[in-house]
């Protein structure tokens, strides 16, 4: 039986349930043939393009988890199961991830244009694709998991974690508001490592590393309301809010430092005026001369000014500070992980561990 390390096994997984979905557009009734033809040409570009493709370690996770809990080989059924969740995690992060580029202007994704910059898609059609990926979720849940025990919490998780996610977006944008249609200027007061932690939780944490735990949980029949089943889910939280923040604070200094060609792509955090790490970090540091280079070149579409910010940024030292944070974070994390009981279930953590620990995308 396939495991948690086959990649390929998992891709075979995606295209059954690509196969799905066009079977189901294939049967919507009253359009003509040609009317259905197109949609179906659309999404079976538009569903590789922005589903698989990806690191996968989200949808991996399920299986990782599904794994550990069970404590032994998976059964086929249990494989396939687990794949098709972890997945619907893959498919509602591409539904993130096609919203995220049109708010955030950004330009690639792993390594190709945007899916809204794709030339015979646009922003009207990529806002609309990313609700279809989102429906897509639901679709594809009702279809495999409808008679489970655990389908009305697996349903609910993906609703909950879909509305925090969401939260934490309203934050991460609000951070660049807008007044009558232009940019209100630059404040820097809210920068501060309080709206991160708050923000990172909701944006990141959640859908990234809770929402994989919380699944396979589910799915093995442990039951948030008991006793035993609460104190998991709880664990399961408490580490994943952990991994997320430092997950997120990479994504951010990956974002001002990492080449584009490695990181799959091209950093706006600086343009995009974001609460980063990177800035909450230097406005602690910074005197007022250094201030001023923020307080000139943050938030703008300038390549020279942005150029600015980041050299500030590596006149404080934030790389090194970054890198002294990774090694204390990773320490903090070990020594975390190795305090849950029970025992085996320290493997999908150190799992997680193992994924961000140094990485370069
Ligand atoms: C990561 O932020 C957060 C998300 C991708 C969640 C998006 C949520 C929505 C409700 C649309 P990011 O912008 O730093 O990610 P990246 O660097 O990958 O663009
Ligand atoms: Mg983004
Ligand atoms: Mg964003
Ligand atoms: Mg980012």
């Amino acid at each position: 039986m396939p495991n948690s390390k086959d990649k390929e096994a998992f891709l075979a997984v995606y295209k059954l349930i690509e196969g799905e979905i066009v079977s189901d557009i294939r049967n919507l009734p009253a359009l003509s043939d040609g009317v259905k033809q197109q949609l179906i040409d659309y999404y079976s570009e538009c569903l590789p393009y922005t589903v698989p493709g990806g690191k996968m370690t989200r949808g991996l996770t399920v299986i990782k988890g599904v794994e550990v809990l069970r404590g032994r080989e998976l059964t086929e059924k249990e494989y396939k199961d687990a794949a098709i969740l972890g997945w619907l995690v893959e498919w509602l992060q591409a539904f993130f991830l096609v919203a995220d580029d049109i708010m955030d202007a950004s330009i690639t994704r792993r390594g190709s244009p945007c899916w809204y910059k794709v030339p015979n898609v646009t922003q009207d059609n990529a806002i609309n694709d990313a609700l279809i990926l989102e429906n897509m979720i639901y679709q594809t849940l009702r279809r495999h998991f409808k008679s489970h025990p655990s389908y009305v919490q697996l349903l609910e998780l993906f609703i909950d974690t879909t509305f925090q996610t969401e939260v934490g977006q309203h934050i991460d944008t609000n951070g660049t508001p807008y007044a009558d249609g232009k940019r209100a200027p630059l404040d820097l007061s809210r920068f501060t490592l309080d709206r991160y932690q708050g923000c990172v939780r909701y944006k990141t944490c959640y859908y990234s590393f809770y929402l994989s735990c919380a699944l396979a949980l589910s799915y093995c029949g442990y039951d948030p309301e008991s006793d035993e089943g609460k104190a998991l889910y709880k664990k399961a939280e408490d580490v994943c809010m952990i991994l997320g923040e430092y997950f997120q604070i990479q994504d951010d200094v990956l974002d001002a430092f990492a080449p584009p060609e490695v990181l799959g792509k091209i950093g706006t955090d600086i343009e995009d005026a974001k609460c980063s790490w990177l800035v909450c970090k230097a406005l602690e540091l910074v005197n007022d001369d250094q201030r001023k280079v923020l307080v000139d070149h943050y938030g703008k579409h300038d390549p020279e000014g942005v150029q600015k910010v980041k050299e500030l940024y590596k006149e404080l030292k934030l790389e090194e500070m970054y890198h002294a944070y990774e090694e204390e974070q990773k320490t903090a994390c070990d020594e975390l992980i190795s305090k849950i009981e029970p025992e085996n279930f320290q493997e999908l953590f150190k799992f997680l561990l193992g994924k961000i620990y140094k990485r370069q995308k």
